[in-house]
């Protein structure tokens, strides 16, 4: 049993859907921007999913297509462009925070929990989010933004979560990681992190099984009740969800 001290945050698809109509939308833009004809349609988007981090995915579209991949170089330059375009759809306000997430970090952050973000992301990509989605006071408000490069091995290695927590000094028995995808979720298990899991619809089909608690999302006090999908401690009253159930998790 041990007291919850601090939480993780994933950014893509646990802060905010930005996948479909952010990432997918910038890598099209750098596509198109690069004189390539190559364009990322909703379904093919979610496939390559499979893979993350942007310049591993492109790396990953030439490969599974049996085409030889671009250089690094070309992959970087393509990659610079679409965080460019992704840094001004994110700028432009389409993509809002999910429901629950502003209450909870806003809760906890009162409480006096450590918050921090361990994200595949790039650096430039997440700032942006943070930016224009969360307000400019989390940049200081999160102990730690562990993003993108900073580690060699993405998620699911557990590598971003075990860089965070060395960083603040915390242990996996009292951190609790917040992800939306399997290979998040994978992530997290590895670094020894329990895990609350919000599916969309990228990655409702995602195989989330010993996750602590899956849910639709973390809701609000009056919007309809999540839906629940995992419950392993029994949590009850899951209208919405709370700090306190966070708690409950990591005593349970
Ligand atoms: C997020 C990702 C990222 C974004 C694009 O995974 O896979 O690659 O799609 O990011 P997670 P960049 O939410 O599990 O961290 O293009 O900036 O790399
Ligand atoms: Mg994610």
């Amino acid at each position: 049993m041990a007291e919850l001290k601090c939480i993780l945050w994933d950014v893509d698809g646990t802060l905010a859907d930005t996948e479909r109509d952010g990432h997918r939308v910038a890598f099209n833009m750098a596509f198109e921007e690069a004189g390539l004809e190559r364009r990322w349609d909703v379904t093919t988007y979610g496939e390559l999913l499979a893979v993350t981090g942007g310049k591993e995915r492109i790396r990953f579209d030439h490969q599974r297509r049996d085409l030889a991949a671009p250089s690094t170089d070309d992959i970087a330059r393509l990659h610079a462009s679409k965080t460019r375009h992704y840094q001004n759809l994110i700028a432009s306000g389409r993509i809002p925070l999910r429901p629950g997430v502003r209450r909870l970090l806003e809760e906890a952050y009162a409480s006096g929990i450590t918050l921090g973000v361990a994200t595949t992301t790039t650096p430039a990509a997440l700032d942006a989010l943070i930016e224009h989605s969360l307000g400019s006071e989390w940049f200081d408000r999160f102990a730690v933004l562990a993003a993108g490069d900073i580690v060699p091995a993405k998620k699911p290695a557990p590598d971003i979560y075990t860089y965070a927590m060395d960083q603040l000094g915390v242990s996996s028995h009292e951190t609790l990681a917040m992800e939306d995808s399997g290979n998040g979720w994978k992530s997290a298990s590895a670094a020894g992190l329990k895990c609350v899991v919000t599916i969309n619809d990228y990655t409702k089909d995602h195989d989330f099984s010993g996750a602590d608690l899956v849910v639709s999302e973390l809701g609000e006090p009056d919007f309809p009740p999540v839906h629940v999908f995992e419950n392993r401690h029994g949590l009850k009253h899951l209208e919405y969800i709370a700090l306190s159930h966070l708690q409950d998790i990591m005593r349970g």
